[in-house]
C-alpha cells in the first residue's frame, strides 16, 4: 500500500472515529405539560448522549402571563464533544427574535435583567430564519460581554437559557444538539506509529535500492 493510500485510508478513519450515531433521540419534548425549568439557577437537567439530542419545547408567554424562559443543563461526557446546535424544522417562533444563552456549569447565573452578557460563553437571537443551520458558531460568536467560543465546546457541563421577547405569542421551537466522539490520544498514537513504521520501511527500501545502483556488477 503506498503512502498517499495509507494516509487516505487513516483519513477516513479519523472520520469515522469522529462521527456520531446515526439514531436521533428525543430526550426532552414539552407537549405542551413539560415546561421547561424557569430558574436559570436550577435548570431542568437532560441527558444526553453521542449522537442528535432533540429537544422540543414552547416559550409560551400568554399562558404564563410573563415571558416564559426555558433553562436547561447537559452534560457532555468524557471524549466527546458538542459539535453542533441545530434548528429543527418545528421551530414556529411568531415573528421578532428569541434569545440562546449558554453558559458553562450547571446553572445560568447571569441575571435577565443584566446590562451585559458577562458571565456567558455566548448567546444568539436567533429567527424562524435559522431553521435547518447550525447556530453554534454564531452563538460563539461572543458580543456584548461573553466570553466567546469557537465551536466545537469540549467535554463539561453547559446550561442553556432559551426565551422571546415581550412581543412573542406562544413558540415552538425544536432544537439538536449533536455530541461527537473524538478519538482518544492513543488512537492517534497507533497512526502515528503506523506512519513512522511505513515511514521507515519505505526509507530503508530506497536505501536499498540506492545500494543496488551504485553497487557495480560484475562481469
Ligand atoms: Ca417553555
Ligand atoms: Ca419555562
Amino acid at each position: 500500500m503506498s503512502l498517499k493510500r495509507l494516509c487516505q485510508v487513516l483519513a477516513t478513519c479519523a472520520c469515522v472515529t469522529f462521527s456520531t450515531s446515526a439514531a436521533a433521540v428525543v430526550v426532552w419534548d414539552d407537549a405542551g405539560v413539560n415546561d421547561l425549568s424557569n430558574n436559570g439557577l436550577a435548570p431542568t437537567f437532560v441527558s444526553m448522549s453521542v449522537g442528535e439530542n432533540i429537544i422540543y419545547g414552547v416559550l409560551d408567554y400568554f399562558s404564563s402571563s410573563s415571558i416564559d424562559r426555558d433553562y436547561f443543563s447537559f452534560a457532555v461526557p468524557d471524549n466527546t464533544v458538542l459539535a453542533a446546535v441545530e434548528v429543527l424544522g418545528n421551530t414556529s417562533l411568531p415573528p421578532g427574535t428569541a434569545v440562546f444563552a449558554i453558559q458553562a456549569g450547571s446553572a445560568v447565573t447571569v441575571s435577565p435583567d443584566a446590562p451585559t452578557a458577562n458571565g456567558l460563553l455566548g448567546w444568539l437571537n436567533w429567527t424562524n430564519d435559522a431553521t435547518g443551520t447550525n447556530i453554534l458558531p454564531s452563538v460563539g460568536s461572543g458580543s456584548n460581554g461573553s466570553t466567546g467560543f469557537v465551536p466545537p465546546l469540549p467535554a463539561g457541563t453547559y446550561s442553556v437559557w432559551l426565551q422571546t421577547d415581550s412581543t412573542f405569542n406562544n413558540g415552538a421551537y425544536g432544537l439538536s444538539f449533536t455530541l461527537a466522539a473524538v478519538p482518544e490520544p492513543a488512537v492517534y498514537l497507533l497512526w502515528v506509529a503506523g506512519l513512522l513504521a511505513l515511514a521507515s520501511s519505505r526509507s530503508q527500501h530506497s536505501r536499498a535500492q540506492l545500494r543496488r545502483r551504485l553497487t557495480p556488477r560484475s562481469t
